[in-house]
């Protein structure tokens, strides 16, 4: 067995129910939908239960010799585009996307669904008592919003999400403070850039994000961070961390949900994947003071796809995660696997730190 596998049993300890939930557990939002993927979680804590914020996403059945997926116009209204799988202009290489023509689309789209649980975080229910479906609005949503991290600042909950559309991949954001009203703010961080993590404390009076832009040509997929006054215009952008040539992180990074703060400075889980789409998660430790600044970094994952639901299903070998709950050491992380299903497993904030290398 590779050194790394053994050091990642040792890490993380997943859930003996996994997975926790299932695509056929998620209703569909529209009749005629089938939901394909349920995955990449965002946490939190409210009315002292836990709750996921999921990604759910949908397409209609597929047809033999056709390619079919919604999109939504602005004013929210789906529409169903097919293609015929056979016809020469047609890239179906990668699940998750379609080239057609010289424009890229999604396979599939993703809303926002809310589920609680009554047994402190194993088996979660769509039954919550309010409205639990969160849509995409508007020209800059309308191939879907994924991918939701929940931080908790001032009472407030505050969504960062990936808005998707013809027009770019970016950074959304909603607040809410009962789950039920909810400000949206709009795009605050432009294509391209994904995986928006909020510190939930100010650092000397600003706030602070880690975020994704993509480079094309120079550059590439590193974890940047960004601070701001207002949480709607950010600036100060720097590099954080970058992909490592031959790793487990060498083709992408992107962080994971809101660091967590530790005597030592803030932890982050993020993911990293490799040129074959293989995404394992690994830690990074930030300066308490000035976050901009990398202490450590693991050199092996901390969690990597090798249990069976880990490694089959929708897009295989995929262990993603954007939402955990923190209690004294303990790290519940919720994530997807093989973007398909969720799971869980608990960590310790002590043995990541400790496998941690500093840079
Ligand atoms: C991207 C995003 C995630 C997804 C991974 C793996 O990073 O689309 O939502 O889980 O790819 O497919």
């Amino acid at each position: 067995m590779p050194q790394s596998i053994l050091e990642e049993v040792a890490l993380a300890e997943r859930f003996i129910q996994n997975p926790i939930i299932h695509t056929k557990d998620i209703k569909p939002s529209t009749a005629g939908m089938k939901v394909e993927c349920v995955l990449n979680p965002g946490v939190f804590m409210f009315q002292n239960k836990i709750w996921l914020l999921l990604r759910v996403a949908e397409r209609p059945v597929q047809k033999d010799g056709f390619i079919t997926f919604p999109i939504m116009d602005e004013h929210g209204h789906l529409e169903i585009l097919s293609f015929p799988t056979d016809d020469p202009e047609i890239d179906l290489s990668d699940k998750r996307m379609i080239g057609y023509q010289g424009k890229t689309y999604l396979t599939t789209l993703s809303h926002l669904r809310l589920v609680c649980s009554d047994d402190g975080g194993i088996s979660f229910t769509e039954d919550c008592g309010i409205p639990n479906q969160i849509f995409g609005h508007g020209s800059l949503e309308t191939y879907g919003i994924e991918d939701c991290r929940v931080s908790l600042i001032n009472g407030v909950y505050h969504l960062t999400y990936t808005q998707v559309s013809a027009y770019g991949v970016g950074v959304g954001l909603m607040r809410t403070k009962d789950w039920i009203n909810f400000e949206r703010d709009g795009m605050i961080i432009p294509p391209h850039n994904k995986d928006c993590a909020l510190f939930e404390e100010n650092i000397k009076d600003k706030y602070f994000c880690l975020n994704r832009p993509s480079g094309v040509g120079l550059g590439g997929n590193f974890i940047w961070i960004a601070s701001s006054p207002d949480m709607l215009h950010w600036g100060d952008y720097k590099c954080l961390l970058m992909t490592r040539p031959g790793h487990w992180d060498c083709a992408r990074i992107g962080a994971g949900a809101a660091p967590i703060k530790t005597p030592y400075g803030w932890l982050e889980i993020y993911h990293g994947a490799d040129f074959n789409h293989r995404y394992c998660l690994g830690a990074v430790l930030l300066d308490l003071h000035d976050p901009s600044v990398v202490l450590a970094r693991s050199d092996e994952p901390i969690l990597e796809p090798v249990a069976p639901y880990e490694t089959t299903g929708f897009f295989g070998n995929v262990v993603f995660t954007n939402g955990h709950i923190v209690d004294g050491d303990e790290i519940t992380m919720y994530y997807g696997a093989s973007d398909e299903v969720i799971c869980a497993a608990k960590l310790s904030i002590s043995r990541i730190l400790s496998h941690l290398k500093v840079v």
